[in-house]
């Protein structure tokens, strides 16, 4: 009977946790509808693509504390898993994704934990995108909670290269055959390459623009 009445506070804690990060990324998703929704009518323009939102799942949650080392308890997923609500804006060049982070850190409720740019560091795998881990107020009826939200702003080239690296990460388990992981590495140079060029083109087009 002890054994369930625990189980049973385990299974409300969780469900509490879930309505939190669920209402975090309702809250981020707002605010950055609203950005885009204002960006495109001072200048015309939609600084964001698309937005993909996530929580993450009980079995991804589990397996990135065993990775890291942790017991699978409630406590430390909150510690220790900072993407449990995940938010990602797809952008269609990079001088949006730096545009959007200035926009993000001026939000003044929105508290910034960490920032890690894998486009100025992409990893050794050729993994590029910029994150940034914050914190968003949410109101319950019995007060407010800070929670933790990663977002994630790469261009769609990024993403697709991520996409389908995430797929062959999965499939392999980090042990891809060498001419697999040569291969993306080669994609994620020519996506570097097509971000730099179409970034290239948007600005003459923008001059050329201007001269008319
Ligand atoms: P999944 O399966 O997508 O949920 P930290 O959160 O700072 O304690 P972590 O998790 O290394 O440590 O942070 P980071 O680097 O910000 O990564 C968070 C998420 O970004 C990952 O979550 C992935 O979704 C994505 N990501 C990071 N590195 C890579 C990469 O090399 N390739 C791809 N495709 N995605 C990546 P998870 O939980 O690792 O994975």
């Amino acid at each position: 009977m002890d054994n369930f009445v625990k189980f049973q506070d385990d299974v409300d804690s969780w469900k509490s946790l879930m309505l939190m990060y669920n209402s975090a990324l309702k809250e981020i998703q707002t605010k950055m509808d609203i950005l885009n929704e204002e960006f495109q009518h001072i200048h015309r323009y939609n600084p964001i693509e698309y937005i993909k939102a996530r929580i993450k799942t009980p079995e991804s949650i589990v397996k990135k504390l065993k990775k890291n080392g942790y017991e699978s308890t409630i406590p430390n997923m909150v510690e220790y898993v900072n993407d449990i609500a995940g938010i990602r804006l797809v952008c269609s060049f990079t001088s949006d994704i730096y545009r959007l982070a200035e926009m993000i850190r001026k939000q003044a409720d929105l508290a910034l934990l960490s920032v890690k740019d894998y486009i100025s560091n992409p990893k050794e795998s050729g993994y590029k995108s910029y994150h940034m881990l914050v914190t968003v107020p949410i109101y319950l009826s019995d007060g407010k909670r800070d929670m933790k939200v990663e977002i994630q702003i790469r261009t769609i080239a990024m993403e697709f290269w991520a996409s389908l690296e995430h797929r062959i990460l999965y499939k392999f388990e980090g042990n891809a055959p060498e001419y697999i992981s040569r291969e993306l590495r080669e994609c994620a140079s020519i996506v570097s390459m097509l971000d730099d060029r179409m970034l290239y083109l948007d600005e003459e087009i923008r001059k050329l623009e201007g001269e008319f």
